[in-house]
């Protein structure tokens, strides 16, 4: 949604800007009946997108009678994905003492023999209160134990937290136990909050990525919030479904493309250790007014909110601040420069990106970012029908944008539509055989350039999804490797194929587990 307000007995408790990120109120004063009475919840929710919303978008009156009822108007927007309104995650009430652990933020260094986990806590409620915190191993084993508001834990040692194929026992996660015992008008009170906790550094050097020191190369996917039945909404078996499907490719990372997901989802990539890009609802930022102060601002306040729920997570190893913005316009320079330096300022332990389509040489952010992410759709929205021309549009565009920043480079999408059972030989669009053409020619340049600088390639896109109706949309978006109802299509086979390959010979990993089965935890 756009905006939501909610109101609790009658009386408004909150009201908050913007989809995708959690909020909440103290509703206490309004729920002062005796237990067990009735309290009524009400909710408005307002999906309508405005050149300052993110996304944005805007709305357009038709006003020609002869064509358009009177105060017609349609929803336009700048981005392909179905813009489903409602509520799509869980909302729940929950109760704290009234001193409690208000957030807590940990960030870790490690060497093979000692990690460092540092830790901040936030108690509100109270002045006087003590905290004391523990480390545990997966064994359940304390391994480390502090105490007050901010110190520094010492592992001995540590399991680190290593993505999906690059170790053996990939997404190893401790749990930091905190407690704090507070004194409120003579009262003990006390609250108790586990944290999950990887311990894992990020690096980025002028043609690397490194986790934990060693060079990471993305083998992934970009994926939807997305489906049959549900569209956007959270679904259990649905998550537990594309996680398998990942593994099966051998995917060892993915991109929240286009907004942050759900919490949930965000759980299971640090479980399995699959490597996160995390990125912020800034998707088709195109109109001039959308660079302006007031988007801005509403953009920093929304990198806040999403630096906050996720700072945590040792899945998140890069944040994306946007998705192919019009970013040659001049006003694009300042916008993200601040919007990044201000992503970095909130968390200096991660690099920060946004994904760019614009020409290398016009392009005002790329400047501002750690790692290059570059979409193109060669073959496809341009020289239809040519894949003979990918090798040498697609190395041009690796050299010129290398060139340029001596950044690292990310292929952050590329792909084809293809519905499913189309076949044809010579592969022609739209035919399962063309979107395995055009894979195997971006691949022949990635094989290449892999060697240098490029240290990612997430295929557009993991599944089939719903967008806006089109001439250029069959029931959607048809570039999945996976259709909607998470079936392979031919070219799934092909990337299979791919990941395992590459994940054997970059990884530490004993050669029984890397073979094509299951990897299952
Ligand atoms: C890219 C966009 C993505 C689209 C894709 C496509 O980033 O959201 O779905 O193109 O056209 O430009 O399939």
């Amino acid at each position: 949604w756009a905006s939501l307000s909610r109101w609790v007995n009658g009386v408004q408790v909150v009201e908050h800007e913007g989809g995708h990120l959690p909020f909440e109120a103290d509703i206490s004063s309004v729920v002062q009946g005796s237990p067990g009475s009735l309290c009524r919840i009400t909710v408005a929710l307002n999906n309508t997108l405005s050149p300052h919303t993110l996304p944005p978008g805007s709305i357009q009156y038709m006003a020609d009678k002869s064509r358009y009822p009177k105060n017609y108007f349609v929803q336009n927007t700048k981005f392909d994905f179905f813009n489903y309104a409602g509520i799509h995650r869980p909302v729940v009430l929950y109760t704290t003492p009234a001193a409690y652990i208000d957030d807590i933020t940990v960030t870790t260094i490690s060497s093979d023999s000692l990690a460092r986990v540092q830790y901040q806590v936030s108690v509100v409620g109270s002045t006087d209160s003590s905290l004391s915190l523990s480390l545990r191993d997966q064994e359940g084993k304390v391994v480390a134990t502090g105490d007050g508001p901010e110190g520094q834990l010492k592992v001995l040692n540590p399991n680190l937290w290593w993505p999906y194929l690059m170790h053996e026992n990939p997404g190893y996660l401790y749990s930091l136990e905190v407690r704090m015992q507070a004194q409120l008008d003579g009262a003990l009170l006390e609250d108790v909050y586990t944290l999950p906790v990887g311990i894992r550094t990020v690096h980025v050097t002028s043609s690397q990525f490194l986790i934990n020191g060693r060079p990471f190369y993305f083998h992934g996917v970009n994926k939807h919030e997305d489906a049959d039945i549900r569209g956007k909404g959270l679904d259990w078996p649905l998550i537990v479904k594309d996680f398998n499907l990942l593994r099966w490719l051998g995917a060892n990372s993915f991109r929240t493309s286009h907004y942050p997901y759900a919490e949930e989802i965000m759980d299971l990539c640090d479980a399995y250790g699959i490597a996160v890009i995390d990125e912020s609802p800034g998707v088709g930022i195109k109109l001039p007014e959308s660079f302006g102060n007031r988007s801005l601002q509403h953009h920093l306040a929304v990198m806040e909110e999403l630096v906050r729920r996720d700072k945590n997570r040792p899945s998140v190893v890069m944040w994306s601040v946007a998705n192919e913005p019009a970013s040659e316009l001049p006003p694009a320079a300042h916008y993200f420069k601040t919007v990044i330096a201000h992503t970095k300022a909130l968390d200096p332990s991660r690099p920060v990106t946004f994904v760019t389509d614009a020409n290398y040489a016009l392009d005002r952010g790329a400047p501002y970012v750690d790692v290059i992410c570059v979409n193109s759709y060669f073959s496809w929205y341009h020289d239809p029908g040519h894949l003979e021309v990918i090798p040498l549009q697609l190395t041009a565009q690796f050299e010129n944008w290398y060139k340029t920043y001596q950044k690292p480079i990310i292929q952050s999408e590329y792909g084809a539509d293809s519905v499913p059972g189309l076949h044809s030989d010579p592969p022609m669009m739209f035919s399962e055989e063309y979107q395995q053409a055009m894979l195997r020619e971006y691949h022949s340049v990635l094989d290449k350039k892999r060697k240098e600088y490029v240290v990612g390639e997430l295929i557009w896109n993991f599944a089939d999804f719903m967008t806006n109706q089109g001439t250029t949309r069959v029931l959607g978006n048809k570039k999945g490797i996976f259709t909607r109802q998470r079936q392979p299509k031919a070219a799934a086979f092909v990337l299979r194929d791919r990941y395992w390959r590459i994940a054997n010979e970059s990884s530490c990993l004993p050669p029984a587990t890397s073979s094509h089965s299951l990897f299952l935890k």
